[in-house]
C-alpha cells in the first residue's frame, strides 16, 4: 500500500485545526499508522527541506516550522500521494481551490497550515526522517472492503 508524510505545521496547530484535517484524511478512508506531536528541531527541518535550504524564503520558511509543535503522521491508502496533495491544494493558499485544506483555512504562502509529500520517492524519504519503524503501527481498518474493489 503507498504510504505519504503529512505534518500540520505550527499556524494550524494554533488555530485549532488539527482535528478538522485529520477528520478529512479519515473519512476519505484513508489510515492513519502514526502521529506525534512535536516541536521539531532545527536539524530535522533542515534535513526535511534540503531542496529548500538555498532559497531566499528559507530562513522564514525555518523560524515558521519550528515556532511551535507540528503535529506529524504518517497515512497509507491506494494513490495517497495524489489523493492528499490534492486534498491539501496549491501551495499559496491565494491560489488552492475551495473545498482545499489551504483553499478553506488559509491565506498566504508562508503560512500554509499542512505539509504533504510530492512523490511516493519523497514520503518514503520524509517518514524516515521523522519517525523509526517501531513508531508506525500495521493494522486494519474495519471498512476497508467497502473501500477497496
Ligand atoms: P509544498 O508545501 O506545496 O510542497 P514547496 O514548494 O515544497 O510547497 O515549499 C515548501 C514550503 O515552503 C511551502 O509549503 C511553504 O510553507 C514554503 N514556501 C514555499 N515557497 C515560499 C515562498 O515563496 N515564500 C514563503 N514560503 C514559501
Ligand atoms: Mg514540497
Amino acid at each position: 500500500m503507498d504510504r505519504t508524510f503529512l505534518m500540520i505545521k505550527p499556524d494550524g496547530v494554533q488555530r485549532g485545526l488539527i482535528g478538522e484535517i485529520i477528520s478529512r484524511f479519515e473519512k476519505k478512508g484513508l489510515k492513519m499508522t502514526a502521529a506525534k506531536f512535536e516541536r521539531i528541531p532545527e536539524s530535522r527541518v533542515m534535513e526535511h527541506y534540503t531542496e529548500h535550504v538555498e532559497k531566499p524564503f528559507f530562513p522564514g520558511l525555518k523560524s515558521y516550522i519550528t515556532s511551535g509543535p507540528c503535529f506529524l503522521m504518517v497515512w497509507e491508502g491506494k494513490d495517497i500521494v495524489s489523493i492528499t496533495r490534492q486534498m491539501i491544494g496549491a501551495t499559496n493558499p491565494a491560489e488552492a481551490a475551495p473545498g482545499t485544506i489551504r483553499g478553506d483555512f488559509a491565506l498566504e504562502i508562508g503560512m500554509n497550515v499542512i505539509h504533504g509529500s510530492d512523490s511516493n520517492e519523497t514520503a518514503e524519504r520524509e517518514i524516515s526522517i521523522h519517525f523509526s519503524p517501531e513508531e508506525i503501527s500495521e493494522y486494519e481498518r474495519i471498512d476497508e472492503k467497502f473501500l477497496y474493489e
